[in-house]
């Protein structure tokens, strides 16, 4: 994509993003195992309207129809991720060449259709199996994760532009763990904390194992980062703000580019703090291809809690969530000033509304709103000397949002989830026309 009067300069990567759980549905079918995910839905009370992902969006049977639909966009790119379970049902040993041809003919259909295919390994979809012995707490998972690369790599790697290694390990660890409101539903920050640093350096011995193989594929990882307001000015406020950057930020940063846990973030854990063995930070430190950066909001932190959002006036999205362009400019800065980090991509970035299919319309006009002021967010950054390799909306369709369920939606394709009926909805229209401009201007 060409244009000459535009920032974004003509290889940049333009997506659509999704994952294997929100969107595949299939979920006992051609020998997958089960994942922590649903046996997490099975639980009474753990997602909103009682779903889960047994059909979602029929993707397994849909594929070709869903990347007819990604190339119709006038994206150069596509990232989705695999299900560990549908490709290793245990989490180990044996490998379900059913679950390998399905990949396969998504990475060989999106080639076909001109897309890059940009594949993540872990967007938080364990196998059960695995869990029985720990999950990520366990330290055999490391190993495990690390023979999962390998295999996807040897099997796909070839036609990747891109291997991710997780997808947002903070939300594994601490709502999976901490919190417990996602799979696999544990509360205890001591767990949180060893399974955060289980993440990272699974992440960082993959990279260097699927190096050692010889992978094509640019490597790397995908955090989510907000930047943390205090609500105030009073020192309470200013402190937990601080905290709060170091618990969702420093502490997968600083090991990624630096090679240490933050030390204020280890002071607050405590005896909560992760078992490191030696020579664990420095694989954490292997070298990225590029980082990627799922942004949604800033957070506003008040020490009480008092805070409400969208009591500033910001809108807020169907999330709660205030929109805040800003704040993604101001990130990327950060990433910039303070670690050596590679090129960075966008690789989420939406809004969940109340969307209202009139006909086989649907004006998500504050969606795109959200859309086109991130996407400038991004060119400002660029503007100010941010090497950017690229920008994905989340989520090409409206899908399963984990403890949400189906009743949050993220597309820009809206679906039936009766009839599974795809329509584009104006921002799909939207984005579709912004991209054909960037060629002509
Ligand atoms: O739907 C999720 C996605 O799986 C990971 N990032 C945030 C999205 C919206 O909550």
């Amino acid at each position: 994509m060409s244009n000459k009067n535009s920032v974004f300069p003509p290889d940049f990567v333009w997506g659509v993003a999704t994952s294997a759980f929100q969107i595949e549905g299939a979920h006992a079918a051609d020998g997958k195992g089960p994942s922590i995910w649903d046996n997490f839905c099975a639980q009474p009370g753990a997602i909103a309207d009682a779903s889960n992902g047994d059909v979602a969006c029929q993707h397994y049977l849909r594929w070709a129809e869903d990347l007819d639909m990604i190339a119709a966009l006038g994206v150069n790119a596509y990232r989705f991720s695999v299900s560990w379970p549908r490709v290793q049902p245990a989490g180990s040993g044996a490998w379900n060449a059913k679950g390998l041809d399905f990949y396969e003919r998504i990475v060989d259909g999106l080639l076909a259709r001109g897309l890059q295919p940009h594949l993540t390994l872990n967007h938080w979809d364990l196998p059960a199996a695995l869990q029985t012995s720990g999950g990520w707490a366990n330290r055999d998972t490391v190993q495990h994760f690390v023979d999962y690369a390998l295999g996807i790599n040897a099997r796909l790697g070839d036609r990747l532009a891109s291997i991710t290694t997780h997808n947002e390990p903070w939300v594994v660890a601490v709502l999976g763990h901490e919190t417990g409101i996602f799979a696999p539903g544990i509360k205890s920050r001591k767990a949180a904390a060893q399974v955060s640093h289980h993440l990272l350096l699974s992440h960082g011995l993959a990279l260097q194992a699927l190096r050692e193989q010889g992978a094509r594929a640019k490597l790397g990882i995908v955090l989510n980062l907000a930047p943390m307001h205090p609500a105030t000015d009073s020192p309470a406020d200013l402190a937990q703000a601080t905290l709060e950057d170091g618990r969702l930020l420093r502490w997968y940063l600083d090991p990624l580019f630096k090679g240490s846990y933050p030390a204020d973030v280890l002071a607050d854990l405590g005896g909560d703090a992760p078992v490191v063995e030696a020579g664990d930070l420095q694989a954490i430190t292997a070298p990225m291809d590029f980082l990627g950066v799922n942004y949604y909001s800033h957070s506003v932190v008040s020490a009480d809690k008092s805070y409400k959002a969208g009591s500033t006036g910001l809108t807020v999205t169907d999330m709660g969530w205030e929109v805040y362009p800003e704040g993604l400019t101001e990130l990327l800065l950060r990433l910039k000033r303070d670690y050596p980090v590679p090129p960075l991509f966008v690789t989420e970035n939406g809004g969940a509304f109340k969307d209202e299919l009139v006909g086989d319309r649907v004006h998500d006009k504050a969606r795109v709103d959200y859309l086109a002021r991130h996407i400038e967010a991004v060119a400002e950054a660029m503007r100010q000397g941010v090497e950017m390799g690229g920008y994905m909306v989340w989520s090409l369709l409206d899908n399963f949002e984990w403890a949400s369920g189906y009743e949050k939606r993220f597309g820009i394709v809206h679906v039936d989830y009766q009839t599974q009926q795809r329509r584009l909805k104006d921002s799909a229209l939207w984005y579709r026309d912004f991209l054909q401009a960037q060629k002509t201007l």
